[in-house]
């Protein structure tokens, strides 16, 4: 017998792959050739693609069925607990069609909530987000989201204090204007190697290691300000100090403070390129609060000794100096502060738009943050505006189904939450990354219908009323890259879809043509052509800067096109600092706003009009530590990205007793009588979980690290509740927003406590097919 084996190229946020067929199976897959440091993930892949847990066919929820299927009214509960049943394809899509008929009808389309945040997969064609949103603006459009869970606070703070985003989406300050200038980098929460292994939309390159080398042998002294040790590279050398987590502000205001103390201010700076210095001089000195934020001050609440932050402070003097923030900052209460604290103390520093100096955010948050800009010009289907749509912050989706009519308050401005009926959800996994599980457990009971398109059984498929099965990107033809990176790539099918999946494309338009509004959704063009349409305006705009890629059928062949590598030394507010007249930021007052009339005038009291500090509601220097005296952050999986890939080799290896490993130091664990292996109970009032235990000096006393990514997986307490059995922090986060400015995620505000779990520990089940009947 002969085999036929076929190479196809590919992409994922991961990285670029060569994926091996033979006889139509996907055996393995090779690292992109032009990526000096491919990352393990990618070897997820075969496994993925066939896993246990793939979605073969639509499928619904039996009580769905049963009722709203039936024109009968929505129970309140079932999602989660019953089986599913599987259906054709045309019996699938007409449910879908007929409820959101019902639901445009009776209710108007604010009540189709279509926000479906999620990273979905690398193709640009078949971003199924983007898609979503395509379709439902056809249909008239839906309630949406703005913002991210990644920095989303940050996106409504820096607009108001330096005119724009810049500091956090990029461009940055680039690594060669970094270590050629700076003398002094200053990390809060690291430059953590695992994140750059991300890239959203994809990359060919990973040059995480490259840029550490080289910063290695800059002479620029590093500093780590983070819980855990293990946040920079053992090459920097980094100097690490622990912090509390939730604290950092305190550092920051004493800092500042000593900056001042010590003459250290650049007057000229504050005075010509800023507004408000003497309002927060005024803070720091405790001129209406009566409380000096002084290093005894901030010594009570970061733990750290007075020594140590005053060493810290003296280090940025008289130097070059990058102040930095990883974004999980300000995915925490008053998440806000830090951000605007950093920039009031660059200010100060004089150091905003000198060559690698100043302030910007996420160096160690996604690949080829600080790399030279190559911005890549390359995006998807569009997705027409539909006037009058409301938005909600991404992280108020509990709040948004929990509490029709009820007020937001966000960025200066409230509405009401609208009344929920039908929930739209592709190529994002909300039992994944939002907060309180549980509680989004009972929201996800409110509304009528719950759609979702999956490649896999994910906790969201499984809370869903109608589960159409997607294909991955294996399984379709589509083009990717992003704009850090220098590539374009072909994402070749390699293999035919698996059981009944479709492309969410393929999805969208044929519920488009069944609901008369193809055309508008497809424009009568195939994925073919609409991937040629795609290059198109790639090479247009590559020839408007003078470089002709290839034309489609060369580039397709070839599986890439390589753009011309940018020059680098990009320094962020350059322009503003050599003439602040000529090249004002887009603040109200053109400068730097440490004081801010517009936020300022929102009356929020945990944002006033200028960087403070605010206790959160849980950090381990509140009460509520007497009974829940570990602070846990959750950061991102190394093993993964987010919760894909959580049923293959790169997440299982790196699990203790089939469960995330929760990171903690041997003091702590000590005192509970704990073991490296024991299955450990994780709790506070919002839930339980149970989590593998990992014992390590590279946390600080009194923290413990959940990274997020395992699968939801409820299970009975024996008593009438439920607990979590596979180790998902968000089990035990806390549900609130940062503040009512920038409404963002608070999953770093959680305190828990740690206990061995006597009893025998209950298989994981999640990973497999949830329970299905064959139709009737
Ligand atoms: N506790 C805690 N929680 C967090 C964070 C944290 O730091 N701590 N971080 C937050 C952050 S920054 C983020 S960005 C979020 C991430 O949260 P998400 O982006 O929601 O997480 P993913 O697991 O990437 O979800 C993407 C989903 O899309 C599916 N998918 C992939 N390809 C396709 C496709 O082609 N079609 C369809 N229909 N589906 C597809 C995947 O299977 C996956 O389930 O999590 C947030 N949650
Ligand atoms: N491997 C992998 N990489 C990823 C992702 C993934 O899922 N997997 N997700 C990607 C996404 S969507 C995003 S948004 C980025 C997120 O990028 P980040 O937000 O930078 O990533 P995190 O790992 O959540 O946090 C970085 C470190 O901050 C520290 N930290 C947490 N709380 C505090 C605090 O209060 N103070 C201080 N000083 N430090 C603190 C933690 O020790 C943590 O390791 O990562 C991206 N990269
Ligand atoms: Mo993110």
């Amino acid at each position: 017998m002969t085999t036929t084996s076929r190479k196809f190229q590919s992409l994922a946020h991961w990285g670029a792959f060569t994926a091996h067929v033979e006889d139509g199976r996907l055996v393995s897959v090779s690292p992109f050739a032009g990526d000096a440091q491919p990352n393990d993930l990618i070897d997820a892949w075969p496994e993925m693609v066939y896993a246990e847990n793939r979605i073969r066919r639509p499928s619904i929820r039996r009580g769905w069925l049963e009722t709203v299927g039936r024109g009968l009214p929505h129970p309140g509960f079932g999602r989660g607990d019953d089986t599913f049943v599987e259906v054709s394809w045309d019996e699938a899509l007409g449910h879908v069609q007929r409820e959101l008929e019902r639901v445009r009808s009776q209710y108007g389309n604010p009540s189709i909530f279509g926000g479906s945040y999620g990273w979905s997969s690398a193709g640009r064609l078949h971003h199924a987000r983007t898609l979503v949103h395509r379709f439902l603006a056809t249909i008239g459009g839906c309630t949406g989201q703005v913002t991210n869970y990644s920095y989303g606070a940050a996106m409504r703070l820096l607009p108001h204090v330096l005119g724009d985003m810049a500091a956090v989406a990029g461009p940055v300050t680039d690594w060669p204007a970094i270590l050629e200038n700076c003398e002094r980098f200053v990390a809060f929460g690291g430059i953590a190697g695992k994140n750059w292994k991300i890239h959203s939309g994809g990359g060919g390159l990973h040059p995480y290691g490259g840029w550490m080398d080289k910063a290695a042998q800059s002479g620029v002294s590093f500093v780590n300000i983070s819980p855990l040790k293990t946040d920079t590279a053992n090459v920097i050398e980094a100097e690490w100090i622990p912090i509390r987590p939730g604290t950092d502000m305190a550092l920051i205001l004493a800092t500042a403070w000593l900056v001042h103390a010590h003459g250290k201010t650049d007057m000229d700076f504050v005075n010509r390129y800023c507004v408000g210095f003497d309002r927060f001089l005024a803070y720091l000195q405790g001129a209406e609060d009566g409380i000096v934020k002084d290093p005894a001050w901030a010594s009570a609440i970061t733990g750290l000794s007075v020594e140590a932050i005053t060493g810290f402070a003296e280090s940025l003097f008289d130097r070059r100096v990058l102040l930095t923030a990883a974004w999980s900052l300000q995915r925490a209460e008053n998440g806000e502060q830090p951000y605007w604290g950093l920039v009031a103390l660059a200010a100060m520093l004089g150091q905003i738009g000198l060559p690698g100096g100043g302030v910007a955010f996420g160096y160690g948050s996604m690949n080829g943050m600080g790399a030279p800009l190559y911005d890549l010009p390359i995006s998807g289907m569009s997705v027409p505006k539909v006037p009058g749509e409301l938005k909600i912050p991404v992280a108020r989706i509990a709040d948004l189904l929990l509490r029709p009519g009820e007020p937001c308050e966000f960025d200066g401005k409230s509405f009401p939450y609208p009344d929920t009926r039908l929930v739209y959800w592709a190529g994002g996994n909300p039992f994944h990354h939002h907060q309180d599980l549980f509680r989004l457990r009972e929201a996800f009971q409110r509304p009528d219908t719950i759609v979702v398109h999956e490649p896999w059984w994910t906790a969201t498929a499984r809370h869903a009323d109608i589960v159409l099965p997607a294909t991955t990107p294996l399984e379709r033809n589509d083009i990717g890259g992003s704009s850090r990176d220098p590539y374009l790539f072909a994402m070749q099918k390699a293999i035919e879809p698996v059981g009944e999946a479709r492309g969410d494309f393929e999805i969208f338009s044929a519920l488009a043509d069944r609901m008369g509004v193809g055309a508008a959704f497809h424009e009568n063009r195939s994925e073919e052509e609409w991937l040629r349409v795609i290059y198109g305006r790639f090479a247009s705009k590559m020839a408007e800067r003078g470089f002709n890629p290839p034309d489609f059928d060369a580039f397709w062949e070839a599986g890439h096109v390589r753009i011309p590598d940018p020059e680098g030394g990009f320094n962020l507010y350059e322009p503003f600092r050599e003439d602040p007249v000529a090249h004002p930021l887009a603040t109200p007052s053109g400068k730097v706003e440490i004081y801010s009339e517009t936020v300022a005038g929102f009356g929020y009291s945990e944002c006033p009009g200028l960087p403070v500090w605010r206790e959160p509601t849980e950090w381990l220097g509140s009460e509520l530590a007497e009974r829940y005296p570990l602070h846990m952050i959750s950061n991102q999986p190394e093993d993964k990205l987010h919760g894909q890939m959580d049923a293959s080799a790169p997440s299982r290896r790196n699990k203790v007793r089939d469960r995330t490993g929760l990171v903690m130091n041997p003091a702590d664990a000590a005192a509970r009588g704990l073991a490296d292996g024991d299955v450990v109970r994780v709790f506070n009032d919002r839930g339980l979980c149970l989590a593998g235990l990992r014992i390590s000096e590279l946390i600080m006393p009194g923290v413990v690290c959940l990274p997020t990514g395992a699968t939801f997986n409820p299970i009975s307490d024996g008593a009438g509740g439920l607990i979590e059995n596979h180790g998902n922090p968000n089990a035990l986060t806390k549900d609130i927003g940062t503040s009512r400015l920038g409404q963002g995620p608070s999953a770093q505000t959680c305190l828990v406590e740690v206990a061995r779990h006597e009893q025998e520990a209950v298989p994981i089940t999640v990973l497999a097919q949830p329970p299905i009947e064959a139709a009737a």
